[in-house]
């Protein structure tokens, strides 16, 4: 070829290059210590604390546990099936009406997927037709007019689209038309900042239906929610290089991973976001299960999507457990923590003294042993979820809000946050 034109061929091959969202590889001991956080969650096998989304995770990422892995497998089909096709009996017990909700269901599809495994039994068959079923009851509650919303949310909503589609199972045009409404008419996003981590889930969903279209005229509609999707959330990218938040950027960087080339700057985008992750991920930031499952395949350029056809033979490094820091000799600092409920009557405000490390669920706990205050939490894939505080329960689509005085919800749960020295923690009960 001539120099001139071999030239030509390479710009333009780095043209489009810096058009697509590419993940720079990062530090190969970095990763090893997020898989390695995840190992001990990988023990608890107990039915309540399973969670598929830490066994899709690994699979897609470039690590792998070893038999540990497999009886992690093993465990969420004995307790998913179990409840899911069990008797009776097991479905009055409240952990396995956990297990047979809808986005629950739709992560160990996307499990049995990573391990290579299509549903085609008669048992398969009924988990599709169950997750189909959820999804038809939700077109109900958001109506003929659009004028509901979904029982759980678009996210579990899109989830369940996209579980069904790589296990290339037909979704009703309805089913689809409903989630095409809500992001050409900014449904999801009454959720607020979470509208990040719903566009990117509904982006999956939609990508991999525009592969295995099965009504050619749904086509052009898709085609145009997955550029808006994509526009909304390189709009949502902030100062640092976050799509939403730093918790919303991995699933952000799954979809924007599986653009083709286009005219906007995606890829100095993308490696603005993988900077800014990567800074995060070295200041600790990425602690909880979830979250670490959701991020390590985008750290192997892998997305749900590539659970369509997935490679289950690819090397994958094997973990080995994290040597544990020798506990510290001297005695932790005490510092003191403020909660603050503003939603009660009368309102509660009160000082905690406790060691510097606590968590928030750990000054929660002091306050009902001593402060007069109480709470009740639910176990959730994500970890402990606030349901009631001083007695007072959620209601349909309400939550208890999470803030740093005066005013910032704050981006970890009871479990992962741990309030700073002299920092007021304010609990609020907001509609969503
Ligand atoms: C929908 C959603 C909500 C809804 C949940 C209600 C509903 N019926 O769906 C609402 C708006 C209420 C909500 C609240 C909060 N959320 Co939220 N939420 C999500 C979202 C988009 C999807 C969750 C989901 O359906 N998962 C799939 C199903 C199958 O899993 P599941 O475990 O059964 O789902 C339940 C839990 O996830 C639980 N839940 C929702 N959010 C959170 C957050 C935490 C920390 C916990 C423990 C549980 C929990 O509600 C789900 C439905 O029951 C995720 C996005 C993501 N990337 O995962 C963020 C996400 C999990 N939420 C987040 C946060 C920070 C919160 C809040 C702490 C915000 C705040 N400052 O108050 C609160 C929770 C406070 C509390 N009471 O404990 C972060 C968590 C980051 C982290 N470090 O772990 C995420 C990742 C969003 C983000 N990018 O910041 N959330």
């Amino acid at each position: 070829m001539e120099p001139l034109k071999a030239l030509l061929l390479l710009s333009g091959v780095l043209g489009a290059l810096a058009e697509l969202c590419v993940m720079p590889p990062i530090h190969s001991q970095l990763v090893e210590k997020l898989g390695q956080h995840l190992l001990p969650w990988m023990d608890r096998i107990s039915s309540e604390q399973l969670n598929p989304s830490i066994y899709v995770g690994l699979r897609l990422s470039s690590l792998q546990a070893g038999t540990k892995e497999d009886l992690y497998l093993h465990s969420l089909k004995l307790h998913y099936q179990q409840c899911l096709l069990g008797s009776a009996s097991s479905n009055d017990n409240s952990d396995c009406q956990t297990k047979s909700s809808e986005g629950p269901l739709a992560l160990y599809l996307l499990a049995l997927r990573a391990n290579c495994e299509f549903i085609g039994s008669r048992k398969g068959d009924r988990l599709v037709s169950q997750l189909k079923w959820f999804l038809e009851n939700e077109k109900k509650a958001i109506g003929h007019n659009h004028e509901g919303h979904p029982h759980t949310s678009y996210y579990q909503y899109s989830l369940s689209i996209l579980a069904l589609c790589v296990h290339q199972k037909r979704v009703h045009d309805s089913v689809v038309g409903k989630l095409l409404y809500a992001i050409e008419h900014d449904h999801h996003a009454r959720q607020g900042h979470r509208s990040v981590d719903i566009e990117a889930m509904a982006g999956l969903a939609f990508t991999c239906l525009e592969r295995f279209i099965f009504n050619p005229d749904l086509r052009p509609r898709i085609t145009t929610a997955i550029d808006t999707i994509r526009e909304k959330i390189l709009k949502a990218q902030t100062p640092e290089g976050n799509f939403g938040n730093i918790y919303s950027t991995p699933l952000a960087l799954q979809f924007l991973m599986t653009s083709p080339a286009s005219g906007v700057k995606l890829g100095a985008a993308c490696l603005k976001a993988s900077a800014s992750l990567q800074a995060s991920i070295q200041d600790g930031a990425f602690q909880n299960p979830l979250m670490i499952s959701q991020l390590l395949p985008v750290l192997n350029h892998k997305t749900y999507l590539d659970l369509i056809f997935p490679d289950c033979q690819a090397p994958r490094a094997m973990l080995v457990p994290a040597v544990e820091d020798p506990l510290p000799a001297h005695i932790p600092e005490v510092i003191s923590v403020t909660l603050k409920v503003s939603s009660v009557l009368p309102p509660y405000k009160q000082t905690f003294f406790v060691p510097a490390g606590s968590s928030l669920e750990d000054v929660l706990k002091m306050a009902q042993n001593t402060g007069g205050f109480t709470y009740g939490t639910q176990l959730s894939l994500s970890g402990p979820y606030l349901t009631s505080v001083l007695g007072k329960e959620v209601g349909d689509r309400e939550f208890w809000q999470l803030l740093r005085d005066p005013d910032t919800p704050l981006m970890q749960g009871i479990a992962d946050c741990k309030p700073q020295d002299g920092e007021t923690i304010g609990l609020r009960l907001v509609s969503w």
